[in-house]
Formats: structure tokens, C-alpha cells, sequence
């Protein structure tokens, strides 16, 4: 089952990025939505498409993110314009660096506020870039609910002896703005709300509130880029567990170590697997069976959040792995072995030619 929105593709357009320093199209563009969807269109026998989310609120997404983060993302672009910035949108011109005399000056302008609350070049905020965010988020959401329910089912039936599980219940949310980037306080790599974060908190506290004891989910980040933001804000904690195969040497350039282990309560409970530029099928596919045999499996989770980017294969025009279009069933039915309700959510992915039959081939490669 898939969860989309036309308002996917018609809201948040910039004209263009900075990227690697000229001025470029917005590679996060309407078209990949449509190219996603178009595929799953396309194939009607195996994927049943909803149109339709409810609207959770703020609650959800307070949980992972900071308020004024929240009101900054909602009124900045107004205030740009108001104070003569260009209709492109919101691109920060200075970041507070730590190695600034930071903390004696206090933001006031929409300038500043654009460096205080976004990490890169990549995040422009346009007119209704709040609210598609908002939107991606609240399809996210209305796709957890269904996993929740699904997952109650799925578990009755493993205490009646009836279970099949070889065949877990698989849930996709096509949204963009991705969200893996965003940290409670910090836009940036194309991402605002972090979609997966405020998934996962939904099934931990909703879980609890039902039954008195919150559900363990793991997240599994493949896309191409490290999810920092993912990461930052479940660091401290054990559930959920963090893990993420990623291009090491690449954006975000200061995250995605294997020294990042998590802290505190988090500690241990925070993977990042970097691979090398160049990775092949059988390297990532081998490493991704690893990683859930040795770390995912383990932990025993209840619920599985996938941040799928399909920028890993080979002629994603921003990424550089060597991954075909043969691996995305493969990665499905690693993932699908785990044995558990798994929630697939879009993040990030480029090359619009492909994109149907990759994303396609990771859910296929799931439902078996
Ligand atoms: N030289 C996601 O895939 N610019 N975000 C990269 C590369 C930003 C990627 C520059 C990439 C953001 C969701
Ligand atoms: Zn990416």
C-alpha cells in the first residue's frame, strides 16, 4: 500500500540550488515524485495507491523537532521577502561556524535566522515550502497509523500460530520534501521535517499509550547520503536503534563515522556502516545482509523505518556508487527476511529515468 499526495508534486518548487558552488537546478524536483508514481501507476497489481492523509497536527512533530526551529520554517520566507530577499528563497549567506564568536549576538533578521537554522546551501525555503513539508510529514504519519494496525494484527496472529512471516506487512510513503537531513533544529541537504524521526516517535509513543509499553523500532537509512538528522536527534537514546550504509567522503561531509556510536542511553544503539565511493551490487548488498544479521536482527524490533533513497545507484547525477537497478529487489527482500512491519519512506534519489523501477524493485524485491 502506498501513501502520496498530488500536493507532492505541485508544492514546494525552488528555481535552483547552489550546488558545489554554481547555481544549478533544484535536483529534489516535482518530477521525481511523478516518476515514483508514474511506476507505481504503471503496476496496479501490486501497488494500491492512497490519495488521502489526515492531519495529525503539531504534536507529532514537536516531538523531534524544536518549536522555534517549527515557527522559524513557518514565517521565514515572508519575512525574507518583507526584508529583500531573493524570491528564489531562503539560502543562508552566513552560518554560525563554531569558530565565530558566536553567542553575544542575537539573531533578529530573516538573514541571520537563515544561517542560525539550516547547515548548507541545499534547503531553500519558497512560499509553500512549510506546508509541503508539513504535508510530507502528516502522509508519513497517516501511513504509520496503518503500520501500527497492521503490525497489532501481524502480531495477534503470531501468538494464534498463524502467522506468515515470510510475508511482513510492507507500507510506502512517496513524499517529498525528503527529511532524513533535518535535525530538531536544523534544515539542510533538502530536508526540513524529518519525516522517518517523526514516524518512529509516533510508534514509540503512540505504542505506549496504548498498550503501556513502547514498541523497539530500528531504523535503516540506505540512502546514498549519511542522515544526520535522523542520527542527531535519536542520539541520546536506545529506541530506536540508528543505522545507516552511506558514501563515506560525501555530503554531509562532518557526520556519518563509525565513531558515531550514540551517547549516553544511546550509546551502542547508533550505526553508521561508510562505504566507499565505487561500491558494487554484491559489496553493498553484502554489507547491508550483514548489517542486519549482526546489528538489525539483534535488536529485536517491533516496527522497521526505512529511509529509502535510491541516490545509490549508478548514475544518480549527484551521488557515486556503481549500484544497478538488480540490487533494489535485493535490498527489498533483505529487508523484507527481517520479518517485520516495515514502513518504507522516500528520501532522497535523482536520477528521474530510473527512479520507478528503482524504488519499484526495492518494494517488489520486498513483497516477494
Ligand atoms: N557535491 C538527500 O538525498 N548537495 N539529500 C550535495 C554534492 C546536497 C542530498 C552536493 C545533497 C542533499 C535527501
Ligand atoms: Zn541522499
Amino acid at each position: 500500500k502506498v501513501y502520496t499526495s498530488k500536493l507532492c508534486t505541485t508544492m514546494h518548487v525552488p528555481k535552483f540550488e547552489l550546488l558545489d558552488g554554481g547555481e544549478s537546478q533544484f535536483f529534489e524536483s516535482p518530477e521525481r515524485r511523478e516518476a515514483i508514481h508514474r511506476f507505481l501507476v504503471e503496476h496496479p497489481e501490486t501497488f494500491e495507491i492512497t490519495e488521502q492523509f489526515d492531519d495529525f497536527g503539531k504534536e507529532p512533530i514537536q516531538r523531534v523537532h524544536a518549536q522555534d526551529f517549527i515557527e522559524y520554517l513557518e514565517s521565514a520566507f515572508e519575512l525574507w521577502i518583507a526584508e529583500g530577499g531573493h524570491p528564489n528563497g531562503v539560502i543562508p549567506s552566513t552560518i554560525p561556524h563554531k569558530k565565530l564568536q558566536i553567542g553575544r549576538v542575537k539573531p533578529k533578521t530573516s538573514f541571520a535566522k537563515a544561517g542560525e537554522y539550516c547547515f548548507d546551501l541545499s534547503a531553500v525555503i519558497t512560499k509553500d515550502t512549510f506546508k509541503a513539508a508539513w504535508n510530507a510529514a502528516q502522509i508519513t504519519l497517516t501511513a504509520t497509523k496503518e503500520l501500527l494496525r497492521l503490525g497489532t494484527e501481524y502480531e495477534k496472529n503470531m501468538v494464534d500460530g498463524a502467522i506468515n512471516r515470510s510475508h511482513p506487512p510492507g507500507l510506502y510513503a512517496l513524499v517529498r520534501p525528503p527529511g532524513h537531513h533535518a535535525q530538531s533544529n536544523l534544515c539542510g541537504g533538502y530536508c526540513y521535517i524529518n519525516n522517518a524521526a517523526v514516524s518512529t516517535q509516533w510508534i514509540i509513543d503512540q505504542s505506549e499509550k496504548e498498550s503501556g509499553q513502547a514498541k523497539k523500532v530500528a531504523i535503516l537509512d540506505i540512502d546514498f547520503h549519511h542522515g544526520n538528522g535522523t542520527q542527531e536527534i535519536f542520539y541520546n537514546v536506545r529506541n530506536p536503534l540508528y543505522t545507516s550504509l552511506h558514501s563515506e567522503d560525501e555530503y554531509p561531509h562532518f557526520t556519518g563515522s563509525e565513531l558515531e556510536k550514540g551517547e549516553g542511553d544511546g550509546l551502542g544503539y547508533n550505526i553508521n556502516i561508510p562505504l566507499p565511493k565505487n561500491t558494487t551490487d554484491d559489496e553493498y548488498i553484502e554489507t547491508l545482509e550483514k548489517l542486519i544479521r549482526e546489528s538489525v536482527v539483534p535488536y529485536k524490533p517491533d516496527y522497521i523505518i526505512v529511509s529509502l533513497g535510491v541516490d545509490t545507484y549508478k548514475e544518480d547525477p549527484i551521488a557515486g556508487f556503481l549500484v544497478t537497478s538488480d540490487a533494489y529487489p535485493r535490498m527489498g527482500e533483505a529487508i523484507r527476511k527481517i520479518g517485520v512491519p516495515t514502513l518504507f519512506i522516500q528520501e532522497g534519489g535523482y536520477c528521474i529515468e530510473k527512479l520507478g523501477i528503482n524504488v519499484g524493485g526495492v518494494l517488489r524485491g520486498y513483497l516477494g
